[in-house]
């Protein structure tokens, strides 16, 4: 076959840092035109918790159900299909029913909680359930220790994330954040080796404060990260000032900086060298420059999964 210059190198490995429902997206779509067996995943852990005495890890899920092509189109996270027969029958008992689990998406918690019990880490129990769906890109843990993520409301005091995000809908302004349990944090097994072999590393579309920042603060992490940075773009999360899920462009403004792809681009200067944004800010490309990462200007809102794979052409075409 030869090579057309639009046509991306197909032995390449690359490395992802993700969060939740853009990461999973903007996967989904990489694996659609990147050898499935060359992309790693490297995903937060600071939403997970625990429930009913499970082991949730809401990313995780997330990416897996997407790229396993079982997650519920509606939200981007959950299953697709679900049942909700357990939380209706947990709500007439009075139990706690405000984090939505459905009949399949228990399942998983079962097995997860089970193995987790049994000694497996969580690394080896993502790959088990990675393998049971088919999914042959490898999707890594970032950390198999405990970090929790944390916000101090305004007018109130600390929260764990989920009462935050879920049970207060993001409506309350956050002063500041902590990653508790972030300090004695190791990366998990392969999390370093795969950053130091990649020929590229994204970073992921994901909530800079609370999705990919506990992933860059793991002990050698960002370090590493910082030292790749020449082959390190980042995809902004935010179009037109707007993030198209859940609270970033919010926090920006709350946590002092810019509501824009250039607040953005001050957050990631040091470890990426170029900044993917939609052709919506293309009038912002300049202070992106002045802030010293290189624009790549494209669609990057993935409303499809056409819309996806194109993105992921993109980005690969920049690194
Ligand atoms: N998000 C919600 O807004 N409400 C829910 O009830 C909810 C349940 C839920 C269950 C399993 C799961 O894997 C994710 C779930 N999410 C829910 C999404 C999740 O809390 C957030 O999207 C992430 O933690 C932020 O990345």
């Amino acid at each position: 076959m030869t090579l057309g210059s639009d046509v991306v190198s197909e032995d390449r490995r690359i490395a992802v840092v993700a969060g939740g429902v853009g990461a999973a997206k903007f996967l989904r779509g990489l694996l659609q035109v990147h050898s499935n067996h060359l992309v790693t995943a490297l995903v937060n852990v600071a939403d997970d918790f625990r429930l009913h005495g499970l082991a949730i890890s809401p990313d995780l899920d997330t990416v897996t159900y997407t790229l396993g092509g079982l997650v519920n189109p509606e939200t981007g996270w959950g299953r697709a299909k679900e049942s909700w027969t357990v939380r209706d029958e947990l709500e007439r008992l009075g139990g706690e029913t405000w984090f939505n689990l459905g009949d399949l998406d228990l399942a998983v918690h079962l097995y997860r909680t089970q193995r987790l019990g049994d000694g497996a880490t969580l690394t080896e129990v993502t790959k088990e359930i990675c393998d049971k769906l088919g999914i042959e890109a490898q999707l890594l843990p970032a950390s198999n220790q405990e970090i929790r993520t944390q916000l101090k409301l305004e007018g109130g005091g600390w929260v764990d994330f989920q009462d935050y995000f879920v049970a207060q809908q993001h409506s309350v302004a956050v002063e500041n954040l902590r990653f508790q349990g972030i300090e004695e944090a190791l990366p998990g097994p392969s999390v370093i080796s795969s950053l130091e072999e990649a020929d590229a590393i994204v970073i992921a579309p994901s909530n800079p404060f609370v999705s990919v920042n506990p992933v860059l603060e793991i002990a050698g992490v960002g370090d590493v990260i910082k030292r790749r940075r020449e082959n390190v773009v980042a995809i902004s999360p935010i179009v037109g000032g707007a993030a198209l899920k859940g609270p970033a462009s919010r926090m920006l403004e709350e946590l002092g900086f810019e509501r824009s792809v250039v607040g953005i681009a001050s957050l990631y200067e040091e470890f990426a060298s170029a900044l993917v944004i939609d052709h919506e800010d293309v009038e912002l490309a300049a202070k992106v420059e002045a802030a010293g990462l290189r624009s790549v200007v494209t669609d990057t809102i993935m409303s499809d999964q056409g819309r996806a794979a194109a993105l992921a052409k993109a980005v690969l075409e920049n690194t």
